[in-house]
């Protein structure tokens, strides 16, 4: 590994008291939601000074008093900090510091459920993210709206004149799923990695997951809520197999539309080109699916078994029909990354495997194949994200290990706690204590956080080793305002947060308040929202001067590179939120 990033310059604080007397303090940087009681606590203090740190309770009792520690640089927003360790406080209860006397702000929490709230809300946007119907004030209240995209006469690209084809246009029904966004797209590479988070929640706390309501429409009321949820996009999902077994890469438009309501954005929808990744991520949460489902549903878990199959089937017959977007389509591309379709072939084949043993299939021929398929391609330890889908693949082998191979556990397993070391390694040394690369700042830097996050979860729960916790603990910091910005990223939540993000509904509804819940994309220097050339429409002000990549952030609207919302993105921040709630409660699975 390349450890020159994490290079720290640390001065001593007491050159700090002989430089300035100074007695005005930069504000802590905190986990607004608060911090379990056994939690690891860091805060943050921008700056350099002297004095030490007292954690004063309601009552103005000193429960704490800490030196002032080394100063440390971050590169990633170019500040000098100092970082306390406040994990001794661990009576349940608000807090105030106070520095050389003065408070300086931000109170924080420790208690049970600091998080609790947040699982529900980051889990119930997938309902505010629904097409095709009408969201009822009962469970949606301020941001109740019409249905949009009914989706029943989707065409089929290339096969209406508009597209280069003949014919009036082939249509299919593409009905129920989730819009991916800021926009009104569903797609089905972004959905593979979405509903794989959302299942292992369940998957891995169960019972955590049972004692959450979060009041959404029942259709199927024996399922739990998370499921329920979740089979509304997976509904969608199965619409977008062709007969072949081949899975269309997208249902949208083929501009984006407006900043309108789903119920004024009508323009034609196309179901656009079928294509191996597409067919393979499909592949892969199907079969997780079939597993997940089977005990409640044994109908539906053996359709997607079936569909599955069939779609990888169309993979092996297809390695090379890769995902190319035309010229006249302007949506959301989710190309494939740069190993072309190795990973989502590793990531299916497990699936697959596993889904088939779960329903019963012997080690036969069929079922071996996709083992062998699997042993083909050595895992490697990219950190997960839609365009990388290798970590998903050791993730299923290392933690359902019953009936893979010894070795391909063995290797699995150690990609993972490789993965984790690495991030504690950072973690534990970083200015602000947050495990990132400078590979983590990329459009979505804020989902790069959390997926880090979710690595160590698994660490955790392979080892019961309570350091990769803290290492999880670390990245919900971050992502719930120990951060340059100083707010959390969610929408709602904590004492400061995002009130402009680029979420269509959210723009257009005349509601103040932006829907609850939301995670938005986060910090990166990409500004592929600046008008940098002068000749395009679009000008996002105020952000173009920041050049590090902590700092390069926008709570407006038009930041789609930085302030949109995306499921890829909540979902993960609902699995690092539910596990640490899960886990801190001691709930058994
Ligand atoms: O999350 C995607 C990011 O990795 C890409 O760099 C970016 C540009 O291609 O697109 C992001 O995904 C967007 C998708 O293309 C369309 N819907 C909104 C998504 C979030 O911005």
């Amino acid at each position: 590994m390349n450890k020159s990033w994490n290079v720290c310059f640390c001065t001593a604080a007491f050159v700090a008291a002989s430089l300035s007397a100074s007695s005005a303090f930069a504000g802590p940087l905190v986990n607004q939601l608060g911090y379990y009681p056994d939690a690891e606590k860091t805060v943050v203090f921008p700056g350099n000074d002297a004095n030490g740190l007292e954690v004063r309770d309601l009552k103005g009792k000193t429960v704490l008093k800490l030196k002032a520690p080394l100063v440390y640089d971050w590169d990633y927003s170019g500040e000098e900090v100092q970082t306390f360790d406040i994990s001794a406080v661990k009576a349940p209860g608000t807090y105030r510091l106070f520095r050389g006397g003065e408070y300086v702000g931000t109170p924080i929490v420790v208690g049970k459920n600091v998080y609790g709230d947040l699982v529900k809300a980051s889990l119930k946007w997938f309902y505010y993210q629904r097409s095709s119907m009408a969201l009822e004030p009962q469970y949606a209240g301020k941001w109740a709206r019409a249905a949009g995209h009914k989706d029943d006469h989707v065409i089929v690209y290339g096969s209406d004149k508009a597209t280069g084809g003949k014919g009036a246009g082939k249509t299919i029904k593409s009905q129920r799923g989730w819009y991916d966004a800021g926009d009104y797209g569903k797609y089905i590479v972004n959905s593979g990695i979405t509903v794989f988070t959302l299942l292992e929640i369940y998957e891995h706390f169960p019972k955590y997951v049972d004692s959450l309501k979060w009041n959404i429409p029942r259709e199927f009321p024996k399922y739990p809520e998370l499921l329920e949820e979740v089979r509304y996009n997976l509904d969608w999902m199965l619409t977008m197999q062709d007969k072949d077994g081949g899975v269309y890469h997208k249902v949208s438009t083929l501009k984006f539309g407006g900043s309108v309501l789903p119920e004024n954005d009508i323009a034609p929808r196309y179901a656009i080109i079928k294509n191996v990744t597409a067919s393979l991520d499909f592949a892969a949460v199907m079969a997780q699916a079939s597993v997940v489902y089977r005990n409640i549903d044994k109908a539906y878990a053996d359709k997607m078994l079936k569909a599955a199959e069939s779609a990888y089937a169309w993979a092996k017959k297809n390695p090379e029909a890769f995902y190319k977007q035309p010229d006249d389509v302007q949506t959301g591309s989710y190309m494939p990354g740069d190993e072309n379709g190795k990973d989502e072939f590793r990531w299916a084949a497990a699936e697959l495997f596993r889904a088939k043993v779960a329903a019963g299939a012997k080690a036969d021929k069929a079922t071996a194949a996709y083992q062998e398929d699997l042993k083909a391609n050595a895992f490697t330890p990219d950190g997960a994200w839609w365009g990388n889908v290798n970590m998903l693949a050791a993730f299923r082998v290392a933690l359902d290990s019953a009936n893979f191979d010894a070795e391909l556990v063995a290797a699995a397993k150690k990609v993972v706690l490789n993965e984790a070391n690495n991030l504690r390694a950072v973690g534990d040394t970083s200015a602000y204590r947050l495990p990132a690369f400078p590979w983590s700042w990329n459009w979505g830097s804020n989902s790069a956080m959390a997926n880090n996050g979710i690595v160590l979860v698994h660490a955790y729960l392979l080892t019961k080793d309570k350091s990769y916790l803290d290492g999880a603990q670390q990245c919900l910091d971050y992502l719930l305002g120990k951060n340059p910005q100083d707010i959390t990223y969610v929408t709602g939540f904590g004492y400061r947060s995002p009130h402009n993000p680029h979420h269509r509904p959210s723009e257009s509804d005349m509601v103040d308040d932006p829907v609850p819940g939301m995670l938005v994309g986060g910090p990166h220097l990409g500004k592929q929202d600046i008008n940098l050339d002068g000749k395009e429409n679009w000008k996002c002000p105020n952000y173009a001067a920041a050049d590090k990549p902590a700092l390069a952030y926008i709570d407006n609207r038009c930041s789609y590179a930085t302030n949109e919302v995306a499921i890829n993105w909540n979902a993960p921040l609902a699995y690092l939120a539910a596990a640490l709630e899960a886990i801190y409660l001691g709930i058994p699975k």
